[in-house]
């Protein structure tokens, strides 16, 4: 077994030298697939965008679906945090309800709009479709008929990419590489103490993608809450900056991440939650330690539902999944710092 046990305590905390400057960032010679982002819509979402935009790998396409906050109010974040970024990429609105289960969301976290009150510009944009599931089916349908594969990073509940398999499995193949930000890896959740948010909100669904064999990179709920700086290496990310719509809004949304995360007890510290999945897209040599195992997923109701488990031994089938265990923590900084302006 690789050493993969992840310290969530005190003791892993440090705030020095993670906002080295980026050194290894070669985006414009790298051939890459083209990137679907599949979000809900919160605060660490909008952040992902804006890394992915300031990293050199933007989305060709946004898909959007309930989970932080509802399905409305998600595709309306994040057309908000293009128009911040006077960034146009088409946004499709997608799944409003789990395949099974009521609807949760995680208001509490990310504020009732979604977006912890960050300023919003004025005009706003209109979505590209409003049925994302069929604008993922024929785009996969048509990367497999084509050889030309698409990745997928999925940062929210994993309800279109399972609709879409459902309805056409033929689809998986025109997947490249699926990231997903979900899961856990220790069986430590953080909405129920065996479940992370995204999973367990929409169990079946998660069940769906994990059993379909893709080529799946995830970053599960301990890898991100161990990957964090503290509160005064973000306020030094944005002293000296030239107010603009886009540091505003980066600053709204990451004090208030920080808030919340002060709010549970963990202190003044900004966690690469949604983000630390981009920068894995952005520059897979940010990962530094992963973890192959198969994954499945609890579905019985009670204490285990919408748990993870990962099986390093293979006894759950192949071993498609890579987890992501440790990354660079200066390079993952670095990609966020470059994203706030
Ligand atoms: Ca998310």
């Amino acid at each position: 077994m690789v050493g993969w046990v992840v310290d969530l305590g005190d003791d892993s905390r440090s705030g020095a030298g993670y906002l080295a400057p980026v050194e290894r960032f070669n985006q414009a010679t790298r051939m890459t697939n083209r990137l679907i982002l599949d979000t809900d819509g919160g605060v660490d979402d909008a952040q992902a965008l804006m890394m992915l935009v300031a990293g050199g790998r933007a989305p060709d396409a946004i898909t959007t679906t309930f989970g932080n906050v509802g399905r409305a109010q998600a595709t309306r974040n994040i057309l908000d945090t293009l128009s911040v970024l006077n960034h146009g990429i088409p946004v499709h609105e997608g799944a409003s309800r789990p395949l099974v289960q009521p609807v949760i969301d995680a208001a509490a976290i990310h504020g009732a709009d979604g977006l912890g009150g960050a300023p919003r510009p004025a005009a706003a944009a209109a979505p590209a479709s409003a049925d994302a599931v069929e604008f993922l089916r024929a785009c996969l349908a048509e990367a497999a008929a084509q050889g030309q594969a698409v990745d997928i990073l999925a940062i929210g509940p994993l309800t279109n990419i399972a609709l879409v398999l459902r309805a056409d499995p033929a689809c998986a193949a025109g997947i490249g590489q699926l990231t997903i930000m979900g899961g856990t890896v220790n069986g430590r959740g953080n909405v129920t103490p065996a479940a992370e948010f995204n999973i367990y909100a929409d169990p079946e669904a998660a069940e769906i993608v994990f059993s379909a064999g893709l080529d799946i990179v995830l970053v599960p709920w301990e890898t991100c809450a161990a990957h964090f700086v503290d509160g005064p290496a973000v306020d030094d990310l944005f002293a000296g900056m030239d107010e603009t719509d886009v540091s505003r809004f980066a600053r709204a949304l990451a004090d208030h991440a920080r808030r919340v995360t002060a709010g549970y007890g963990h202190g003044d510290i900004f966690r690469f939650v949604d983000p630390l999945a981009a920068a894995v897209v952005i520059d897979p040599a940010i990962a530094t330690e992963m973890l192959p195992a198969a994954v499945s997923v609890a579905l019985a109701p009670g204490l285990t539902r919408g748990m993870t488990v990962v099986d390093p031994s293979g006894r759950l089938g192949p071993k498609t999944v890579r987890v992501l265990i440790k990354a660079d923590l200066s390079q993952v900084a670095g990609l966020f710092g470059r994203s706030l302006r």
